[in-house]
């Protein structure tokens, strides 16, 4: 593990598989978000971007929490009578939340204890969630006195059912780490013993495809969402041939080739052993 830069609130390492650990840190406020923790992740995501030792981003918190959203000290109250404090510290995580959008990268939230209310603007932004069986999701802001701000209606309102929205809105109850499968805001769930290894177990599938083809696929995947019919085939047409062009792998053609001609590879299939092959 290599810790490239230190920060107050934020623990970020790379070990040597490629996959950059980005750690909330503040374990002793459930790693509550505070603008401080918000700007230093705009930071850490805007750097990794462009960071060739990282593969995979897998993003996680310290001690029980992922994150308990919003630090209603240090991000609500004290930046009431400071609006520039404030505007920092949303500006920061709207960017932040872009970034890791529309990052290159492969992007893994590994949610190993409570996710409550702004902390699905950057779970929702990551590409896959894994989440710890035992994991605590839930929008509680009602209990506060306010609305699911920044994007968190939105993405929420994204991921689950229109029912779903109004009702884990409306009553703040809270979601497990299976129940947040079944209501498409986790992609798996896992026993809290088995998580870091079923996470590394994913970020090394992702490890071993294409970098650019990744890329490609899932800003197609997020592209398209926002796109009509006609808008999909002529931008998905327009997609294809760009990364014919940009992949310096050239990964399909390789593809294709070991396939057809030269029999060796059969993608995501139990290999086979053709008759050829048998002695
Ligand atoms: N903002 C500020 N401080 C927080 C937050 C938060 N969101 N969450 C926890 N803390 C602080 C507590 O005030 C406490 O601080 P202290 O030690 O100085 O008293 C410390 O973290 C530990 O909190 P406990 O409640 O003792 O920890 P526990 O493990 O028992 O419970 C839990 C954790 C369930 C997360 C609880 O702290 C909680 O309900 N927090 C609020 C979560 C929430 O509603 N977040 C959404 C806010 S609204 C929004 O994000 C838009
Ligand atoms: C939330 C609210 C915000 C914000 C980020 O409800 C998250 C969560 C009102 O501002 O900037």
């Amino acid at each position: 593990m290599v810790t490239k830069k230190e920060y107050t609130c934020v623990l970020v390492e790379t070990d040597d598989e490629g996959i950059t650990w980005i750690t909330f840190n503040r374990p002793e406020k459930r790693n509550a978000m505070n603008p401080t923790l918000l700007v230093e992740m705009e930071q850490i995501t805007y750097e990794l971007e462009t960071d060739d030792d990282t593969k995979v981003i897998v993003i996680t918190g310290a001690g029980n929490s992922w994150s308990a959203g919003m630090d209603l000290r240090q991000y609500f109250r004290e930046t009431d009578k400071d609006p520039v404090a404030r505007f920092r510290g949303m500006t920061a995580h709207r960017r932040w939340a872009e970034l890791l959008t529309w990052s290159r990268k492969p992007t893994i939230a590994m949610v190993n204890g409570y996710c409550y209310g702004g902390a699905f603007i950057s779970l929702a932004a990551c590409d896959i969630v894994v989440a710890a069986d035992n994991a605590t999701f839930g929008l509680s802001e009602v209990n506060w006195g306010i609305i699911p701000g920044g994007n968190v209606s939105k993405v929420f309102g994204d991921m689950v059912s229109f029912r779903n929205a109004l009702f884990y809105a409306m009553t703040g109850r809270t979601i497990d780490g299976r129940k947040a499968v079944e209501m498409g805001i986790a992609t798996l769930s896992v026993p809290a013993e088995k998580l870091r290894e079923e996470t590394v177990t994913v970020a090394r599938e992702l490890i071993a495809k294409s970098p650019m083809v990744l890329a490609y696929t899932k800003q197609a995947i997020r592209a398209v969402r926002g796109m009509d019919m006609d808008q999909a085939y002529e931008y998905l047409g327009a997609k294809s041939m760009a990364l014919r062009a940009a992949d310096p792998e050239q990964t399909r053609a390789r593809g294709m080739r070991e396939f057809l001609d030269e029999k060796k590879f059969r993608p995501g299939l139990e290999p086979v052993k053709r008759p050829s092959e048998e002695k």
